[in-house]
């Protein structure tokens, strides 16, 4: 089922599938961890390189983020570099945030998505 299906039907509220990753419920390779955020391989990866980050704390979406998680967001974009790079990404990398449903958000736990290791097109679909 594509990710835009997933979203039509997808909403906040509740645990999501992260929180399960987050809590070791569901067994989870994390390639980067600290105590703010953890990052992990996309199960359906749509480059070469996919990988999401995404914060302990369960913010649904970015537009839920309020003025006292300026750092933690910060924080997000500079562990999507760090490990864009630790996965060489040297030539450049693409970083997602789908928000809400004509965002095609379909986990409603904040998560940043990088992708690299192609071209990639613009504009998104
Ligand atoms: O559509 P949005 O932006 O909400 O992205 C959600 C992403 O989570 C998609 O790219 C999915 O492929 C990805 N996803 C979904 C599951 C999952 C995952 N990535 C890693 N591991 C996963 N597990 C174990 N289960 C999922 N349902």
């Amino acid at each position: 089922m594509s990710e835009v299906v997933n979203a039509s039907s997808a909403s906040k509220g509740g645990d999501t599938i992260f929180g399960k990753i987050l809590r070791g419920d569901i067994p989870t390779k994390f390639i980067y961890e600290d105590d703010q955020c953890v990052a992990f391989n996309d199960v359906a990866p749509q480059s070469p390189v996919h990988f999401l980050v995404i914060p302990r704390k369960p913010l649904p979406t970015l537009a839920d983020a309020e003025q006292g998680d300026q750092k933690l967001l910060g924080h997000l974009l500079l562990v999507a570099r760090r490990v864009a790079k630790e996965q060489g990404l040297e030539k450049g990398f693409r970083v997602v945030v789908n928000n809400g449903q004509e965002g095609a958000q379909s986990v409603y736990h904040l998560h940043l998505h990088v992708l690299g290791g192609r071209q990639m097109e613009w504009p998104p679909g």
